[in-house]
C-alpha cells in the first residue's frame, strides 16, 4: 500500500486498465514508492493530473510484419513502437527482438527510458520497441528481410526530430544496418539521425559499442570510490548475460584492475576462477554468434552449469546483471549477499526483483539501480545524435570522456 492516497489512486488505475501488464507495473510502483515520500509536499502533480501522465504513453503504435523465410513460407511477427513521453525531446530508446516481448515488457522499458534518459542530462524524451521476432538461429538474410519489413511499417512513426530508436537485446549493429538501408531508401534522405547504434562508415559514434559497459562500469567505480573510499582493484566480479552489456562491462571491469568470474546466456553460465579470457569470449559471441558454453570446451580450468540463475551462487564481491529483466530473485540476492558482495549494479533494466533490492538494502550494500547504472548507453546514442546534426565525428577518446563524465554526474545527482 502507498501511503499517498493519491498515488495508490493511480496505482489502482494502472492495474485496473491494464491487469496482464506485470512488468510495467512493478516498474510504475517502483517509481510510486520512491514518489511517495516526497509527493504530499506537491499538491500541484494532483491538481494538474502530472502522475496520470506520466503513467499512460503518449501514443503506442502497434503492427504487423510478414517477412519471408529462406524456405520462401511467410512468417508473421507482431512489432510495436511505445512513445511514451517527449517531453524534453525526441522519444529515444532501443529496439527489443526477442520472444518474450510484448506490450508490458515495451512499456516498463519506455517508462524507465523517460527517468533515464533525463538523468543523463541530455534532450532526449523516452520510448522503446520492438518485436516477438527471434533472431536466434536465423540467417542474415532471413533477420535483413524481417528488418526491412519492420521499417517498412515505422518508418512513417519516426524521424530526428520525432522519435530516435537504436537497439537493445536481439538488436545490434547488423539490426540497425539493415534498419537504416530501409529507412534511407524509403525517404530518400541520409537522415543519419534518425537512428543509433549505426556502423562508423555511415553516421554512427566511436564508444557507441562499448557505451553501455564502460558506463556501469564508470558509475560503480565512482560508487566505490565516493562511498567506500574503494575501487575495482582486485575485486571479484561476476557479470551476467554475454552479450553487447555484459561484453564491455567484462572488458572494462577488468581494464579497472577487477577480475571477472563468470558470464552467462539464457543457456546456464561459465566459471573461470582464473578471469574470464575475453578474446575468447568476443570470438565465440561476436565472431560468430555462439553460445557461452563453448567457452569451457576451450579455456582449461573453467566449467559450464546449466541454468542462468545459477551464477549468483559464485561468490563475489561486485555483481553486475547485464542480461534481462527479473533475473536476480530473492533465492540469488540471498546467495549475493551470502558470498560476501559489497556492491550491485544494474546494467541490464530491472534485473533485481522488488524483494531482491529489499535483501540487498537490508544487508547494506551499495546497489546502484538500472536507470542510472546503464544510461551510458542512450547518454552516447545521444552523442551520436549531436555529432550527426554537426555532421562531425569526435574520437573515441573524446566521447569516452564525455561519458565518464555523464556517469559520475549520474552517480553525484542520485
Ligand atoms: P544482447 O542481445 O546483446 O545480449 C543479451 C544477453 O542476455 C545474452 O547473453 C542473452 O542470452 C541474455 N538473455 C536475454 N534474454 C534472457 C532471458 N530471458 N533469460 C536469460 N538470459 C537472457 O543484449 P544487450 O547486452 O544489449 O542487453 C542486455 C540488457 O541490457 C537488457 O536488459 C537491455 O535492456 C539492457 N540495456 C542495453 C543497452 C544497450 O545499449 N544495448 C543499454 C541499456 C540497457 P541468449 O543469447 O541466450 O539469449
Ligand atoms: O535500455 C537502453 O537504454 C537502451 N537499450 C539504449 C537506448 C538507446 O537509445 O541508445
Amino acid at each position: 500500500m502507498l501511503k499517498s492516497e493519491y498515488l495508490q489512486r493511480v496505482y489502482d488505475q494502472v492495474v485496473a486498465r491494464d491487469p496482464d501488464q506485470k512488468e510495467f507495473q512493478q516498474a510504475v510502483l517502483e517509481v510510486l514508492e520512491s514518489l511517495d515520500m516526497i509527493v504530499d509536499k506537491h499538491p500541484e502533480y494532483e491538481a494538474n493530473g502530472i502522475i496520470e501522465s506520466f503513467v499512460e504513453p503518449e501514443r503506442v503504435i502497434t503492427f504487423r510484419v510478414p517477412w519471408m523465410d529462406d524456405k520462401g513460407h511467410v512468417q508473421v511477427n507482431r512489432g510495436y513502437r511505445v512513445q511514451f513521453n517527449s517531453a524534453i525531446g525526441p522519444y529515444k530508446g532501443g529496439l527489443r527482438f526477442h520472444p518474450t516481448v510484448n506490450l508490458s515488457i515495451l512499456k516498463f522499458l519506455g517508462f524507465e527510458q523517460i527517468l533515464k534518459n533525463s538523468l543523463t542530462g541530455l534532450p532526449i524524451g523516452g520510448g522503446k520497441g520492438g518485436s516477438d521476432f527471434d533472431p536466434k538461429g536465423k540467417s542474415d538474410a532471413e533477420v535483413m528481410r524481417f528488418c526491412q519489413s519492420f521499417m517498412t511499417e515505422l518508418y512513417r512513426h519516426i524521424g530526428q526530430f520525432t522519435d530516435v530508436p537504436a537497439g537493445d537485446i536481439g538488436v545490434g549493429g547488423r539490426e540497425i544496418g539493415y534498419l537504416f538501408g530501409q529507412y534511407r531508401r524509403i525517404r530518400d534522405a541520409h537522415e543519419a539521425g534518425v537512428l543509433t547504434g549505426k556502423g562508423l562508415t555511415y553516421g554512427g559514434s566511436l564508444t557507441r559499442t562499448e557505451a553501455t559497459g564502460y558506463g556501469l562500469c564508470y558509475l560503480t567505480q565512482e560508487m566505490l570510490k565516493c562511498m567506500k573510499n574503494d575501487s575495482f582493484s582486485g575485486k571479484t566480479v561476476v557479470i551476467s548475460g554475454s552479450g553487447n552489456v555484459a561484453i564491455f562491462a567484462t572488458e572494462k571491469a577488468t581494464q579497472l584492475g577487477g577480475k571477472v568470474v563468470a558470464l552467462s546466456d539464457s543457456n546456464g553460465y561459465i566459471h573461470d576462477p582464473n578471469g574470464i579470457q575475453l578474446d575468447v569470449v568476443k570470438d565465440i559471441k561476436l565472431g560468430h554468434r555462439g553460445r557461452i558454453k563453448e567457452y569451457a570446451d576451450r579455456v582449461p580450468g573453467s566449467t559450464y552449469t546449466e541454468g542462468f540463475r545459477g551464477i549468483w551462487s559464485i561468490p563475489c564481491d561486485i555483481a553486475l546483471p547485464c542480461a534481462t529483466q527479473n533475473e536476480i530473485d530473492a533465492e540469488a540476492a540471498e546467495h549475493i549477499v551470502k558470498g560476501g558482495a559489497i556492491a550491485v549494479a544494474e546494467g541490464a533494466n530491472m534485473p533485481s526483483t522488488p524483494e531482491a533490492i529489499q535483501i540487498f538494502q537490508k544487508a547494506g550494500l551499495l546497489f546502484a539501480p538500472a536507470k542510472a547504472a546503464n544510461a551510458g548507453g542512450v547518454a552516447t546514442s545521444a552523442l551520436e545524435m549531436s555529432q550527426n546534426s554537426m555532421r562531425y565525428s569526435w574520437t573515441f577518446e573524446e566521447v569516452d570522456a564525455k561519458l565518464q563524465q555523464i556517469m559520475v554526474n549520474i552517480f553525484h545527482n542520485i
